[in-house]
């Protein structure tokens, strides 16, 4: 099994945000907020949040909030929940949530909750469960989520439940690993796990390793890192990892490095970037990657940072 490239990875983090001409930046415009999200948790995790200069981190992060109290991608662009959730997030990783106002964004956050329970991603209306974990992901973050129905919220959910055990996006959707996530995640947070069905779920789950040991969203995909994350974070919540192999994982993972010049790509040999090297470094973690630090597999940030949230040490 190759080795694990910390410093290269660290160094490619930390190029990407400098580089404001690349192709990956130009693209990535709109949501830089969670490429934000996604570059500064990896330094998290590997212990390197200290490489990057706080202050401007931060009153970027603050540029972004629109006076509904959700935050854009990028300052200058329109608020949506996807980059409320991602500028709560850091601002939590560098222990900040107080110069947040909590009641202006919390109230944006529940301003989206529908009559049925679901959540809209902003004003234009869309509905998918990804806005329903962060939602209730957000809240519980600021400690608010009594804002919302959270009974209605979870009903919403379980309305996206298949027969194969799975989740998709909106009622009768087809299960999709990333959906999955967000409604296992969204269970757990609301302490409404019983009623997944983990011995079914789990074997929907564990189906989705492929002959690399790499794992794929839904049957017939190719396999994906980022589903490292998806897939094994949503094992973990229902208590199931152990019907995956763990170390033909973490090969596939290690495999998708660029040895050379950091970062962590879909697939071996494909390019790099930020998303897939946030989800390779998080799927270590989660497979317990010496050196690599632990991430809670609901929020999605560190422990240490979740334990500093909610309990103050
Ligand atoms: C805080 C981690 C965190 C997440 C916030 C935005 C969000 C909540 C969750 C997204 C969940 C999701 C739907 C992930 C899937 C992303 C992905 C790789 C989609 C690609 O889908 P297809 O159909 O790819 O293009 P496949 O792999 O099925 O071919």
């Amino acid at each position: 099994m190759g080795e694990f490239a910390v410093d290269k990875h660290v160094q490619y983090i930390l190029s990407v945000e400098k580089r404001n001409d690349s192709f990956e930046s130009v693209v990535m415009e709109h949501l830089r907020m969670n490429g934000a999200y996604w570059g500064l948790t990896t330094l998290s995790l590997l212990g390197k949040l200290d490489s990057v200069d706080l202050d401007e981190v931060i009153s970027w992060v603050m540029k972004c909030q629109h006076e509904s109290g959700g935050f854009a991608g990028n300052i200058g662009h329109d608020p949506h929940i996807l980059y409320t959730l991602s500028a709560v997030q850091v601002l939590a990783l560098f222990d900040k949530l107080d110069i947040l106002d909590i009641d202006k964004t919390s109230g944006y956050i529940a301003g989206l909750q529908n009559e049925d329970g679901s959540f809209s991603g902003d004003m234009w209306g869309e509905v998918d469960t990804r806005f329903s974990y962060i939602a209730i992901c957000c809240l519980a973050t600021l400690q608010c989520l009594d804002e919302i129905n959270v009974e209605k919220a979870v009903n919403y959910i379980l309305s996206c439940k298949n027969p194969d055990g799975g989740f998709g996006c909106t009622p009768g959707a087809e299960s999709h690993a990333g959906q999955i996530f967000c409604c296992v995640g969204a269970l757990a947070i609301t302490g409404s796990l019983h009623h997944v069905d983990k011995d079914l779920l789990g074997w929907w789950l564990c189906e989705r390793q492929v002959k690399s040991g790499g794992l794929n969203g839904r049957p017939e995909k190719l396999p994906d890192v980022c589903y490292s994350w998806w897939v094994l974070s949503s094992l973990i919540m229902i208590d199931r990892v152990h019907w995956i192999n763990k170390e033909k994982l973490m090969k596939f993972i290690l495999d998708c490095q660029d040895i050379e010049n950091g970062g962590i790509s879909d697939r071996p040999e494909d390019a790099v970037d930020v998303f897939h090297t946030y989800f390779g470094v998080a799927g270590l973690s989660l497979l317990e990657y010496p050196g690599v630090k632990t991430i809670d597999p609901a929020y999605a940030l560190p422990v240490d940072v979740v334990n500093r949230i909610f309990f103050r040490r």
